[in-house]
């Protein structure tokens, strides 16, 4: 989405500035505004945050707050999106910097998913597959899952989804990651042979596959990737443990399944977080995710003598959260101060109808 330019007298404030007017705004908004941060948030915006967590966590939260009246959410637009869905009525969402998109949610759009599933219907299977959305996608490709009786899920209840998903037909078609789907459906014992890759960019009208071959999988992955976890290598891990021989090496499950293979476990943001904390004192963690938590649960974690470091020496934050920078925060405030809204994120009501059904179908299997 567009972000016009942010006025000028918010350019070029000093860090101290910044803290103390956004810290004021903060105090005359009182208990009608909630700032929510995700995990992949830089420090200077996470000190803000009412609540940390990953989407739906924090979509969750937002939601739970009846009397917060705005929910400035510090993320990516998918995330808001999903907050605005399940907020209250009355509630409205703020996004502060509407360039702040993800790079793996726009690769597949709603004209593309409708094209697949027309193919699909061409090769008389979309009646027997089900449709299931990471998180990390846009409304309305949520609201066509609902439509089609599928379900959207996070990477920490991805397991859960599709064991459901298999249970109600005879394939998934699973969008945007390949790799959350790889990953999982190899974790519940599937084999590479069952599944395909629908590239929506091929030539054909098939994704790159034959019509036989997409009747023979299990699983239809989506060709997307994660720019931020995709950079995670074996090599990287191999040189981890030839460092710190006892290190425990834990990745994102958006990692390529050579990598998950190499690690010694996996898990969304939640489960990172907490395996660490939950580590006995001393423990060495080798982590495949976003620069920013990492390098927080670091600084958390010295007390414990737990050393905590990222797998890419060369520091890999997740651009377009970087773009949710304090100037951006501060123009909101200002603006809800002075009795305006500003960067709303609005669902359409019939989008949100659908999309709302495939996340209440994923709490309903996953709570
Ligand atoms: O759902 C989220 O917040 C994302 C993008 C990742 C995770 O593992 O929590
Ligand atoms: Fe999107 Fe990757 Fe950034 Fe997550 S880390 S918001 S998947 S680009």
């Amino acid at each position: 989405m567009f972000q016009s330019p942010l006025p000028q007298e918010y350019l070029g404030l000093s860090p101290e500035v910044l803290h103390d007017r956004i810290t004021q705004a903060r105090k005359v908004l009182g208990r009608r505004l909630v700032i929510l941060g995700h995990h992949y948030q830089r420090d200077e915006i996470i000190q803000y945050a009412d609540y940390r967590g990953d989407s739906y966590k924090l979509a969750k939260e937002g939601a739970a707050l009846a009397d917060a009246e705005f929910i400035i959410f510090c993320g990516v637009h998918f995330m808001a999106e999903s907050a605005d869905i399940l907020a209250q009525p009355g509630q409205k969402v703020i996004l502060p910097n509407l360039s702040a998109g993800c790079s793996m949610a726009d690769m597949a759009n709603i004209f593309q998913v409708r094209a697949c599933w027309k193919a699909l219907e061409k090769a008389g299977i979309a009646d027997v597959t089900v449709p299931v959305t990471y998180i990390n996608s846009a409304a309305n490709l949520k609201a066509f899952v609902g439509e089609n009786g599928g379900s959207v899920c996070t990477s920490s209840n991805c397991p859960a989804v599709l064991k459901w998903a298999v249970a109600q037909g005879e394939k998934i078609l699973f969008f945007p990651d390949q790799h959350l789907g790889r990953n999982t459906a190899l974790a519940m014992g599937y084999t590479l042979e069952e599944m395909v890759v629908w590239d929506p960019n091929a030539d054909d009208n098939f994704g790159g596959n034959t019509v036989e071959a997409l009747k023979a999988a299990k699983f239809i992955l989506w060709k997307g990737h994660c720019s931020v976890h995709g950079r995670f290598t074996v090599k990287q891990i191999e040189l981890a443990r030839q460092k710190y021989p006892t290190v425990r090496v834990v990745v994102h499950p958006e990692c390529r399944q050579e990598v998950v293979a190499a690690a010694d476990d996996y898990g969304s943001t939640e489960k990172i977080q907490k395996l660490i904390r939950e580590s006995p004192n001393g423990s060495i963690w080798a982590v495949g995710t976003e620069i920013n938590q990492v390098n927080r649960l670091a600084e958390e974690q010295k007390e414990f003598d737990k050393i905590v470091f990222c797998l890419d020496p060369i520091v890999c934050p997740c651009s377009t959260m970087y773009r949710i920078a304090p100037p951006f925060l501060l123009w909101v405030l200002d603006n809800l101060v002075e009795g305006n809204v500003v960067n709303e994120i609005v669902v359409p009501d019939e989008i949100a109808f659908d999309a709302i059904k495939a996340l209440n179908r994923m709490i309903e299997i996953a709570g």
